[in-house]
């Protein structure tokens, strides 16, 4: 048995012996406890967090940092705010679960803010990003069945090259990452891939007589903050109507703000036939997902034939319409724009004086550096090194795609922690060279 084994047999002995619980614990205890018991599908920095506010989270030994990661845009509207947790601790006191067996009072409201606000007929609840984009995938060869007249079974999905929707048998069907993909097959049959921001392709693709729906991300995020070009979401929504496709946005990402507009779609005013969100819409405090379209797709489920045991909890349903709330009572998508163009700014600075930063791209506070080396390209342990520098000088970011540093802070960053940042990172790049 290895010595952190029995280091963590005779720690976890003694801690369970004391306390079921025990909120002193060390980050090497937590790191060493987790190693143990935990399965390693990640690969966390190295640091511990156990609070968090704004934009702000605090390791077990208290250091500060800025949160440049927002648990992967899930926590738009900043850590814990205290409307969004007093929604959650307010419902969760008085009705937290009933099934969609029986109606509760806030899924036919949230429902009808929801529709209203992003101006569809209808909202589908789910829970995790990835039970909401397969809802979407599901509604899409249904239309296609019930309205577009595709022989059954024989349904096309079209998705994008470096696409990401969740972790899911389904979601990895379409995935072109190998990482994603080993030893997971076999994969749902029905799917085509196509490159990304390639309008010939699309064309191609969609022509097909069998196509239900084309998936994709406005900006695709696990990519690395790959942007497509300018009107290439307008062509996509053209492409999809002359073919009779459905255009589905994977917002779950760009959405809620993150780009600086409500969805990402907005900055080209394009409207898809179903967007899919998930993530902010839980304000950072609970599990909400869900799709909206219109009643030629929406309603081609009928009772029995779709749903999920929390799907439009009452919880969901009160965290979900704070979460939104939020966003907009605080300015919270305005200010995505500004503090963005802000930070990219000081990017680009930072590029111009470190040769390893590579390349800056984003769109509100959606961002990413890509980090190498002239002699050696595109190199990860570079971009871990510089993220673990900068976890020393209090900014917390980590790599995608290896090489790719997403930096994504809460929608409520302030100004001079935006400034504060550029000046951590300065001193993490100096460090490094
Ligand atoms: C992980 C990535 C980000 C998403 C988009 C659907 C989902 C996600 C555009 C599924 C989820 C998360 C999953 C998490 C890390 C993170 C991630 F790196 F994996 F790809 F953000 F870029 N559509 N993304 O980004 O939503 O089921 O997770 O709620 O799996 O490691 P989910």
């Amino acid at each position: 048995m290895s010595a952190l084994h029995i280091a963590t047999e005779e720690l976890t002995t003694a801690s369970a012996m004391a306390k079921p619980l025990n909120r002193m614990i060390s980050s090497r205890d937590v790191i060493a406890l987790e190693d143990r018991y935990g399965t390693h599908n990640y690969h966390p920095l190295p640091v511990v967090l156990k609070r968090g506010q704004g934009s702000r989270v605090w390791d077990v030994e208290g250091k500060e940092y800025l949160d440049f990661l927002s648990a992967y845009s899930a926590v738009n509207q900043g850590h814990s705010h205290p409307k969004i947790v007093g929604a959650l601790t307010e419902q969760a006191s008085s009705l937290s679960l009933c099934s969609r067996a029986f109606h509760h009072d806030l899924l036919g409201q949230y429902a009808r803010h929801m529709t209203q606000l992003m101006g569809y007929d209808r909202l589908l609840p789910m829970n995790t990003g990835v039970e909401a984009a397969e809802s979407a995938v599901k509604l899409a060869r249904r239309w296609a069945y019930d309205v577009k007249g595709v022989a059954e079974n024989q349904a096309v999905m079209v998705f994008a090259e470096g696409n990401f929707w969740g972790r899911s048998i389904g979601a990895i069907s379409s995935s072109t990452d190998p990482t994603a993909r080993r030893g997971f097959g076999p994969f749902v049959p029905g799917y085509e891939v196509i490159p990304y921001n390639n309008l010939q392709a699309l064309d191609i693709s969609l022509s097909q007589p069998n196509v239900a729906g084309f998936m994709l991300e406005p900006i695709q995020g696990e990519a690395g903050v790959v942007m497509p070009d300018p009107g290439y979401l307008t062509r996509v929504r053209a492409l999809c109507t002359r073919h009779g496709v459905l255009m589905i946005a994977d917002e779950i990402q760009t959405g809620m703000g993150r780009t600086g507009r409500m969805l990402a779609c907005d900055h080209e005013n394009v409207r898809p036939d179903l967007i899919v969100l998930g993530k902010a819409l839980g304000g950072g405090v609970y599990p909400v997902s869900a799709v909206l379209g219109d009643d030629e797709v929406m309603l081609t489920l009928k009772p029995g034939e779709h749903g999920s045991t929390f799907g439009g909890n009452p919880v969901a349903c009160r965290v979900a319409l704070e979460a939104v709330a939020v966003l907009q009572d605080e300015g919270l998508i305005e200010n995505a724009a500004l503090r963005g163009e802000q930070l990219r700014s000081g990017l680009h600075e930072l590029k111009s004086e470190f040769p390893i930063l590579m390349n800056v791209r984003g769109k509100g506070l959606l961002n990413a550096i890509v980090v190498g080396s002239e002699q050696g390209g595109k190199t990860q342990n570079l971009a871990w090194n510089l993220c673990i520098r900068m976890m020393k000088q209090g900014v917390l970011a980590k790599p995608t795609q290896g090489h790719i540093i997403r930096l994504a802070p809460p929608l409520c960053i302030t100004s001079a922690e935006v400034d504060k940042a550029l000046t951590c990172m300065r001193k993490a790049l100096v460090a490094l060279h």
